[in-house]
Order: structure tokens, then C-alpha cells, then sequence
């Protein structure tokens, strides 16, 4: 009966290689880094500025009760970007939070944005005037 032991070895070993795989591969989605910006502490996003690693996930929290929102500005060279209109059409309440994943692009890639209560936008290569700020992949 060796035919059997070898099949049953063959088998395990798959097994063992597949399970594995299955964590080899499944390397994204795990352990994104994740950040918090204020929206109104000192009249502006905070932080300002933050240059974070492809696959972040950001999370932007309203601590104040004026209305404010974040919205990518519309000149941007990137694609994409945050917009929290998609989740908040009236705008974003106190306690509301809107979260973004930075998409695997490459680094230095930037995304200027803004509250299009309290600011005007960028022109696509700086920040804007007011409440603005600006996302850097690393
Ligand atoms: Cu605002």
C-alpha cells in the first residue's frame, strides 16, 4: 500500500501549500495604516498636510458643529480623490466621519482638496485659500 502513503502524502502536502497561499496573497487589506483628520480645529483640516503610504486608509471626523466637508478639488491632476459629498449630500454634521483609501498609485502622487464652505479650491498644482489641505502618497 506505498501507491496510498505517497497519495496521501501528495495530498497534505497540497493542502499545506494551498493554506499557504492563502495568506501569501492576501497581503492587502491587512494592516493599512490608518489616519484621523480634524475638520475645524483652527478653522482648517488638522493635519493640514499629510504624506501617508498607498493603501491608507484616512478617516475624516467633523469635531465641530458648523457644517464642513472634503472635496477633492476639481482641477486635480490625480483621478480620484476624497469626496465626502457621495456619503454627506447636505454636508458633514458634528461627529460625522468620512473615510478614503488611497489607491496604489505612484508616489508623490498629490490630491488637493478643500471644504467648499469655507474655501476656494486650488488650481490643481497648490492648495487653495481657506479651509483647504493636501494628501502625498509616500
Ligand atoms: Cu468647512
Amino acid at each position: 500500500m506505498l501507491w496510498l502513503q505517497n497519495m496521501m502524502r501528495i495530498i497534505l502536502l497540497s493542502f499545506i501549500v494551498a493554506i499557504f497561499f492563502s495568506f501569501g496573497c492576501n497581503g492587502s487589506g491587512i494592516d493599512n495604516p490608518a489616519y484621523t483628520i480634524h475638520l475645524g480645529a483652527g478653522d482648517g483640516f488638522n493635519p493640514q498636510e499629510l504624506t501617508v503610504p498607498a493603501g491608507s486608509e484616512l478617516t475624516w471626523v467633523n469635531d465641530k458643529e458648523e457644517l464642513h466637508d472634503v472635496m477633492v478639488d476639481a482641477s486635480n491632476i490625480a483621478g480620484g480623490g476624497p469626496m465626502s459629498e457621495m456619503d454627506f449630500p447636505d454636508g458633514m454634521s458634528m461627529d460625522d466621519t468620512y473615510t478614503w483609501t488611497v489607491p496604489n498609485v505612484a508616489s508623490g502622487t498629490k490630491w488637493y482638496y478643500h471644504c467648499h464652505y469655507h474655501a476656494i479650491e486650488g488650481d490643481g498644482m497648490h492648495m487653495g485659500t481657506g479651509m483647504v489641505g493636501m494628501i502625498t502618497v509616500q
